[in-house]
């Protein structure tokens, strides 16, 4: 089984991994003694608490393992027409196939363990990256992304659970990569000093992305983030670029869509995806993001684009 979900994740340009369910109780150990060290922030403490979640599914699923999936993820880049001009504007990398990936990874492996009548469940609310650290499939970088070989940092990870038995799964110490020891390049590329100098946990509440993802609720930026920190429609690509482990792979081909002046007016005024004609729906399909149109009037701003 293990081999064949493997085979399956690279015909598709994924990697994947299985560790036995039974390994759902080391995560649940590593996560109390995050807690215990003290070294959480209030937004670290509402991920751990709150958006993990350890259940196993009680209906439809006999679990005996969990598949953890890396795709791939590129840059993208949406050149908008605004006031006579064409203006690229990025995606970073972790958000094109952030939702169509999950899909197509549950697909691919529901077809290939059927012949073994198995099945797998996404299960949403594991803690994507310690278990992509343990399992072996990744290694954390200084600035705390997960890197996973021939990827890089620029991917996304997908959790499901398994009827399949695995009873082998190696469990990896929670370790960082070698090429770390003595370098700071995410840290100096940091645009608001989210990477800390003196502990690795990064302070994400000062991450640019967990201040750009938010909606229209925000109308702004704090006054502590520098205007030449905005650079992306959403999402930050600051430390993923400048760190070296990514050379490779920055500069791939990535997705290109071309918004029309009409179009960039709908998404200046943050409608929904619903509201948008079926042909932008597509481009914004294409790109993934659906979720993140009511962010984009306040990045866009801050990028020098407005309404009036
Ligand atoms: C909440 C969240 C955010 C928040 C908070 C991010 C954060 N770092 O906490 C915000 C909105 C800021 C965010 C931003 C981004 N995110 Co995000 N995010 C998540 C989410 C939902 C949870 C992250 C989390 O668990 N944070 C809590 C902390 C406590 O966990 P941790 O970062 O793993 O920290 C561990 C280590 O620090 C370790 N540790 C502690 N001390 C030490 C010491 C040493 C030496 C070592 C080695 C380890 C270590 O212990 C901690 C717990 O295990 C995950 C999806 C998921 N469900 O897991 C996606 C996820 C992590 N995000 C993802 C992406 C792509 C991004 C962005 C790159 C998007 C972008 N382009 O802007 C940025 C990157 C920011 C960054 N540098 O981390 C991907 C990561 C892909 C990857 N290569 O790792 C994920 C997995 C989503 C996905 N399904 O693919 N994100
Ligand atoms: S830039 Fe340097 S320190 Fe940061 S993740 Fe990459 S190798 Fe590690
Ligand atoms: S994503 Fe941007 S703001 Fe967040 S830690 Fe990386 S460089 Fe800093």
């Amino acid at each position: 089984m293990i081999e064949r979900i493997a085979r399956a994740a690279r015909a598709h340009g994924d990697k994947a991994v299985v560790v036995p369910i039974s390994r759902l109780d080391d995560l649940r150990r590593d996560i109390a003694d995050l807690r215990r060290a003290n070294v959480l922030n209030d937004y670290q403490r509402h991920i751990v608490e709150r958006i993990y979640g350890f259940d196993i599914p009680e209906e439809g699923l006999v679990v005996r393992s969990i598949v953890i999936v890396a795709t791939p993820s590129p840059a993208a880049t949406i050149t908008l027409a605004h006031r006579g001009r064409s203006i690229p504007v990025a995606i970073p990398p972790g958000y094109v196939g952030h939702v169509s990936a999950p899909i197509a990874a549950e697909r691919y492996l529901n077809e290939a363990l059927a012949p073994l009548g198995y099945r797998v469940h996404r299960a949403t609310r594991l803690p994507h990256k310690l278990l992509a650290v343990r399992s072996g499939l990744g290694v954390y970088g200084r600035n705390n992304l997960c890197y996973v070989e021939g990827m890089g940092s620029l991917l996304n990870l997908t959790t499901f659970f398994c009827d399949g038995l695995c009873l082998e799964g190696t469990w990896h110490p929670v370790r960082a990569m070698d090429a770390c020891d003595g370098c700071a390049a995410c840290r100096d590329a940091c645009p608001t000093g989210a990477i800390l100098r003196d502990r690795f946990l990064i302070d994400n509440t000062r991450c640019l992305t967990c201040l750009n993802e938010a909606g229209r609720e925000y109308d702004g930026f704090s006054e502590w983030v520098p205007p030449s920190a905005h650079h992306a429609a959403y999402g930050c690509s600051r430390c993923t670029q400048a760190c070296p482990q990514n050379r490779a792979y920055i500069g791939r081909p990535g997705v290109e869509v071309t918004v029309a002046e009409e179009a960039t007016a709908l998404f200046l005024q943050g409608l929904s995806v619903d509201e948008l004609p079926a042909e932008l729906q597509a481009k914004v399909n294409a790109l993934d993001m659906a979720g993140f149109l009511g962010a984009l009037p306040r990045n866009l701003r801050a990028l020098g684009m407005s309404v009036e």
